[in-house]
């Protein structure tokens, strides 16, 4: 599948273009409001499409399928310009993807991703990869622990792209390394209590983290609610146990700067002035468009 890199000036250019272009219904159905990062990525879509002239009609789905499809088939209904999607999970959109389809109102993947029998049912997505995240942090962990280190991992929502993809890059990485391996495995939902409670449990199944040398959370909020919990335990984040997770939002900056945390693995939020371009130019002028448009992710350390 060919993609295409944003060059992050060229979009902001691109971006001026599109403000140009007579005002446009977009209908966008959130995954919900989980974390820092989601609100963030939320608010940052709302001032975006207000700064463009585009009426943005959202709907957040609070983390539930169910209502994502109810949000897109009434966007349909309300004949909107074009229907903009953080679908929850990868599974269970073709239904609504031909219907949007029939309609003639062309969809775009934001953030998250599909699995759909038929590509054609959307133009575009336009995204961090999330496997090279977990490429990343991985590479910084086989560093840090020169190749040898058990591993807990606090995996995403299932069935997510970010959880399938995230665990897939690291996994590829830490596979190149026998004495690298993930010795406990479990979801927190993406959500500070769902790590905290996780977390919990690891402490009591493995005597209080014994022979675990690294934390690999897949979002911020996870790591946050662990570092809670390892605390109280009485152990030493950052410190005893490597500590790498993604999203590089504030509050786990606070922790790295504090020593609570170790690396986190930067997923850009304020990414609606590289969707609405590609959305705006596509329907002023509809052309075949890679179907994956990366925006690109950084790794940030303690020193
Ligand atoms: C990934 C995004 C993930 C974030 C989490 O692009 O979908 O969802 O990493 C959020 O913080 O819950």
């Amino acid at each position: 599948m060919k993609v295409k890199t944003i060059l992050l000036g060229a979009a902001v250019a691109s971006g001026l273009f599109a403000a140009s272009v007579s005002a446009q219904t977009i209908g966008f159905s959130q995954v919900g409001s989980e974390g820092d990062w989601r609100p963030a990525f939320s608010a940052d879509m709302q001032s975006t499409a207000e700064e463009m002239g585009i009426e943005l009609k959202f709907a957040n789905a609070q983390g539930r399928q169910e209502d994502q499809l109810r949000a897109v088939r009434a966007f349909i209904a309300q004949q909107v310009d074009a229907i903009i999607i953080a679908p929850v999970v990868v599974t269970g959109w073709d239904q609504v993807l031909q219907e949007a389809k029939d309609a003639g109102i062309p969809v775009f993947l934001a953030d998250r991703d599909v699995e759909v029998d038929d590509p054609s049912l959307f133009v575009t997505r336009i995204s961090a990869d999330f496997n090279l995240e977990g490429r990343l942090a991985a590479a910084w962990l086989a560093a840090e622990s020169r190749g040898g280190c058990n591993i807990v991992e606090l995996q995403g929502t299932v069935g997510s792209a970010p959880a399938i993809e995230r665990n897939s890059g690291f996994m590829a990485v830490i596979d190149q390394f026998p004495a690298m391996e993930i010795v406990a495995t479990q979801s927190g939902e993406f959500t500070t209590e769902g790590g905290k409670r996780v977390m919990e449990a690891f402490i009591k199944s493995t005597d209080n983290l014994d022979g675990i040398c690294a934390v690999f959370a897949h979002n911020d909020n996870m790591q946050l609610g662990a570092i809670q919990a390892m605390k109280e335990a009485g152990l030493n984040p950052g410190q005893d146990v490597l500590m790498i997770s993604v999203d590089y939002v504030p509050a786990i900056i606070t922790a790295i700067e504090a020593g609570e945390a170790n690396a986190s693995v930067e997923l850009r939020s304020a990414i609606g002035q590289f969707i609405y371009p590609v959305v705006l130019e596509y329907l002023a002028n509809p052309t075949e468009l890679e179907k994956w448009i990366v925006i690109p992710s950084d790794l940030h350390t303690a020193h």
